[in-house]
This record gives structure tokens, sequence and C-alpha cells, in this order.
């Protein structure tokens, strides 16, 4: 069986990516799994259905900026693998409070990388050369395209947000860790992902939530920004595969070649809602307003995914309007998921305007 007898760390793990990572991890594989994470306000232990009660699973509520804390986790279990998805993750809150996306997204993972070089360096020849690092990054280190191209891992960075740029700082802090001090890291930038269990916040549940509730589709600027969906079960399959099979000091972009334009990703939302949901008098696509743009809003953003698929034979299995269909599907039927979310008060308000 994959990973069997190996201990992975999957910082963020209560977050949106890190929950699939981890549900995938404890369902398909032996892994045993630590999941480190601080509970911020994007953490949900309810996105890990079952897996306190699976012995390979352990849950430790930590934060990455914590070195000595960290340095315990380290003795405590003795990972052969760290999958860093611990971060502050939302533009709109890092235009309007960048000041812990420099906290958890540079200086957490300088700690992570310190603690983990120091666990490194303390094991057997043979456990040194299985180790992993692997980092999670984003396609917003890139900058935006124009019209035509598409990201490719040789693209220079060029992060236009305070979220990106930390995003950008710690992906170089995780390279530059690999070249002086060899130690073996993978760094991988992913498109938008899209799925289950998705903070309200992010585009595509802020749109089903506020569509259920009949209330107003905020769509920033003119609606045709473009990003590049991945179903966020397909990312956490690259995620293992990187690991098992990446190659040291190689970067990956991962994507699911599903370039939308947010309008269209609206609309869509819309038309399935007044399917999946009725009871609205009129369509839904009535509910959608174009509202003040996002400063340094971003174009476009395209993966060009060839290098995983070619080298690691990884594919997305859904495309967007099956994902689409799946993820609208899976709000409808889990209201007590996000319910939950309004109750403890999260507020679908409009925030990141500078
Ligand atoms: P998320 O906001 O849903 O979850 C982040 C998790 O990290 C939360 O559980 C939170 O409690 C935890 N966390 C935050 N600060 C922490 C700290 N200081 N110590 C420990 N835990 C902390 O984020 P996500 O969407 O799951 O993103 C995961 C990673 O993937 C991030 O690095 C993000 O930049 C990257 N990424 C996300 C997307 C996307 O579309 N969601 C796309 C590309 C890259
Ligand atoms: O209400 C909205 N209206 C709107 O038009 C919201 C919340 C967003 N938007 C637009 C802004 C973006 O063009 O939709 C697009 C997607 O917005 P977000 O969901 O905020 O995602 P984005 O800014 O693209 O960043 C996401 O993908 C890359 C994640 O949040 C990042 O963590 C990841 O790195």
């Amino acid at each position: 069986m994959r990973f069997a007898g190996f201990t992975v760390f999957v910082t963020g793990g209560a977050g949106f990516i890190g929950s699939a990572v981890i549900r995938h991890l404890l369902r398909d594989t032996g892994a045993r799994v630590v999941n480190i994470d601080k509970l911020t306000y994007a953490a949900n232990l309810a996105s890990l259905p079952g897996a306190a009660a699976n012995p390979n699973y352990a849950f430790e509520h930590q934060c990455i900026c914590e070195p000595e804390a960290l340095r315990k986790l380290f003795e405590k279990y003795q990972p052969d693998a760290v999958m860093n998805l611990a971060a502050e993750s939302h533009v709109d809150r890092s235009i309007d409070g960048p000041a812990e996306f420099i906290k958890t997204n540079i200086v957490g993972t300088f700690n992570l990388l310190q603690e983990a070089l120091r666990h490194w360096r303390s094991l057997t020849r043979e456990r040194r050369a299985q180790f992993r690092f692997l980092h999670i990054s984003t396609d917003e280190v890139f900058g935006s395209l124009g019209e035509e191209g598409l990201f490719t891992e040789q693209t220079a960075y060029a992060p236009n947000s305070p979220y990106s740029a930390s995003k950008a700082s710690s992906d170089h802090l995780v390279r530059a860790w690999r070249e002086t001090y060899e130690l073996p890291t993978i760094v991988t930038n992913c498109s938008n992902n899209y799925g289950p269990y998705h903070f309200p916040e992010k585009l595509i549940p802020h749109m089903i939530i506020r569509g259920l509730a009949g209330e107003s589709l905020p769509v920033y600027g003119d609606g045709q920004n473009i990003r590049d969906w991945l179903f966020v079960e397909d990312h956490a399959r690259a995620l293992t595969l990187v690991l098992e099979r990446g190659v040291v000091g190689e970067t990956y972009n991962v994507g699911g070649r599903n370039q939308r334009t947010n309008l269209h990703v609206v609309q869509s939302i819309c038309d399935l809602l007044d399917e999946i949901a009725p009871g609205q008098e009129s369509s839904r696509r009535r509910l959608i307003s174009f509202v003040t743009d996002r400063p340094g809003h971003d174009r476009r953003y395209a993966i060009d995914a060839s290098k995983i698929e070619r080298e690691l034979d990884w594919q997305a299995e859904e495309n967007f309007e099956t994902g689409l269909a799946k993820t609208v599907r899976w709000y409808c039927d889990n209201r007590h998921w996000w319910q939950a979310i309004l109750h403890r008060g999260y507020q679908k308000t409009r925030i990141g305007t500078g």
C-alpha cells in the first residue's frame, strides 16, 4: 500500500485543500497523518468526518509560527514528509490586513523549514534520502496573463497582491533551503481550487450560498477576469503523486485546463441552482450585480500542466462542468456544514476594496 509505515505532517489540514489531502491520504493510502493546524477562522475540523476515530490520524492544535513547539512535534512523531498547506489564503483579506499573511506565509514557512532541516539532519542516511518537504503554492505568484499564453514552471515570478507576494517569498525560502542546506524540497503551484468544504468567502461557495438565499451576486469589475479551475480532489491526488514520485528541487504546476471568466462561473452557478434548488420566481441570473473592482485584480491565470501530466502521469478527472455540478449539489445537500460557519459569525459582506 502507498505510504505504508510513513508519517506525514500536513500543516493546514483543517483548511479547504489540506482537509481534501487528509481525506485522500486516510482513504487511499497507508500513511499516518499528523494534522498541524492553528484553527484560524478558515479552519473546520468538520471537514474531516471520521478522521478523529482513525488510528492513522492525529491532530495537533499548533501555529507554525512557534518554532519550539514545532520542534517538539518533529521529535514526537519523527515524520517522513511535510506537506505545507498552512497559510492565510484569501486575497481580499490580504488587502485589508497583510500582517497575518507575512507572519504565517513567510515567517511560518521559515520556521517549518528550520525545524524540518534540524529533524532531517538527525535522520539516518536512508531516511534522509526518502524525506520530502512539499510546499504548496499558487499560480498567483506568476502575476497576471494577457490574452495569450500559459504559466509554465519557467515563468518568472511577478506577484501583485500582498497574498501572492507572501506566497512568492515563502517559495523562495523553500528553494533556498534546498540549494543551501540540501533539504529535499519540492514546490507545487496550482490554479484556483473548488469543490466541497470550501470556505464561503471564496467566489464559488460565496455565490452558491448567496444564490440559495436569493441575495445579490457581486461580480467584481466587468466579470471578464479569468481563473483556471481545478477540482480539489484532483489536486489532492496530484500532491500525493508529487510526494511519491516528484523530483527533489523541481517545481510542478497543477491545473485543470478549465479557463472560465468569472461571469461565466457565476451564470453557471445560477443555472445549476435553478435546476437543483428551484424556488425563485425567475432565473437567479437576475441577481448578478457588477461591483467595484478588486484593487490590483489579476486579469487572467492559466496553468500549463503538461509537466506533471507527462512526468507523473497525473490527469484531472473532473472538467469544470462535472466538478461544478458536484460542488453545487454538495452545498445544497450539506447546508449544516456552511450554516454552522454563518452561525459562528462569518459575515458575507464585501471586503478588500482598499
Ligand atoms: P484555507 O484558508 O482554506 O486553509 C488554511 C488552513 O491553514 C486553515 O485550516 C488554517 O487554520 C491553517 N492555518 C493558517 N495559519 C496557520 C498557522 N499560522 N499555523 C498553522 N495553521 C495555520 O486555505 P486553502 O485554500 O486550503 O489553501 C491551502 C494552501 O494552498 C495555501 O498555501 C494556499 O496558498 C494554497 N493554494 C490555494 C488555492 C485555492 O484555490 N484555495 C490555490 C492555490 C494555492
Ligand atoms: O464576491 C466575489 N466576486 C468576484 O467577482 C469574490 C469573492 C471573488 N470575485 C472574483 C475575484 C477573482 O477574480 O472571483 C475570482 C476568484 O476570487 P477568489 O475566490 O477570491 O480567488 P482568487 O483571488 O482567484 O484566489 C484563489 O485562487 C488562488 C485562492 O483564494 C488563493 O488562495 C489561490 O492562491
